[in-house]
């Protein structure tokens, strides 16, 4: 795969980068935390978006040493951040199965948490439902020493996947990230007012489980509004911002969305 020995020298040659979607506080309306999602800037093509490449690096395995790129640099961006004086928000890093699995991710984790220096609560890892619930013994382990170590856990596009809520309960998650296939119709009640039933109704789970639940792909004034008045603790998406670099990040941490 050229593709393949691409991604390689990328990684030798230090060409992937983050970008940084801001999560809202619905109530407060300020920043919550902050998405690291990777970017590959090729020298003759350009900046290139993961779904052209993340599935590539799981296929070929190099997903293990990229992810454990992204771990570090995000939480080097987010303790430079913290040294710079701005208020500190949690960074948000999303993990492949294969990298969830693999027999030093634990450790390495350690690793870059002690490097960076980062405190472990400014960690969110987030994980998808099939990365869950695939070999769910596991998981629980796995799940059982982050939470230890006080990382933080959320579920990703939560309601695509086939999670039992018995594992909800068992796994120690923090958080719920409503996917964002919901969000489309939740204001629209004639068309699918069944998505907007779905949002209310893990909202009022998330409460009662005593999980953040945050909505993805709010992209609309009536969908905030929709979520706010459901009690929805956090939103991302276009509406707020877009995924942005982490120098337009900072100005988005001093001035406000
Ligand atoms: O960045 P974008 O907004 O286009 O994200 C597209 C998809 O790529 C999302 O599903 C996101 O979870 C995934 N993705 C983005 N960054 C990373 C990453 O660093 N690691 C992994 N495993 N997936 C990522
Ligand atoms: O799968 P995951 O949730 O990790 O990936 C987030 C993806 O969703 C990224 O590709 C990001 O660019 C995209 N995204 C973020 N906000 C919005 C939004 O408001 N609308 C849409 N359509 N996509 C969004
Ligand atoms: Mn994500
Ligand atoms: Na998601």
């Amino acid at each position: 795969h050229s593709i393949e020995g691409g991604l390689r020298r990328a990684l030798e040659r230090q060409e992937f980068m983050l970008h940084y979607q801001p999560k809202i506080n619905l109530e407060t309306g300020t920043i919550s935390g902050v998405e690291a999602l990777v970017r590959w800037q090729h020298p003759q093509r350009g900046l290139i978006l993961p779904e052209q490449f993340v599935w590539i690096a799981e296929d070929c395995g190099l997903i293990v040493p990229m992810g454990a790129w992204v771990l570090r640099e995000a939480c080097r961006q987010a303790q430079a951040w913290q040294d710079a004086g701005l208020p500190p928000i949690p960074v948000a890093v999303n993990i492949s199965a294969m990298q969830f699995r693999h027999k030093d991710f634990l450790e390495s984790l350690t690793g870059i948490l002690k490097d960076t220096g980062l405190a472990p609560r400014y960690l969110e890892l987030e994980l998808t439902e099939s990365v869950l619930m695939h070999d769910a013994d596991s998981t629980a382990c796995i799940l059982k020493v982050l939470k230890a170590m006080g990382v933080r856990l959320a579920i990703d596009d939560f309601g695509t996947g086939y999670s039992s809520l018995s594992y909800l309960k068992r796994f120690p998650i923090d958080t719920l990230k409503i996917d964002q296939s919901f969000m489309r119709d939740i204001t629209h009640a004639t068309a699918d007012s069944d998505d907007a039933a779905i949002v209310a109704a893990v909202v009022s789970m998330g409460k009662s489980l005593n999980q953040r639940v945050i909505a993805e792909g709010v992209e609309t004034r009536e969908q905030l509004a929709f979520l706010q008045a459901q009690g929805c603790g956090e939103g991302q998406g276009f509406y707020f911002s877009r995924p942005v670099t982490a120098e337009e990040l900072v100005t988005l941490l001093r001035t406000g969305i």
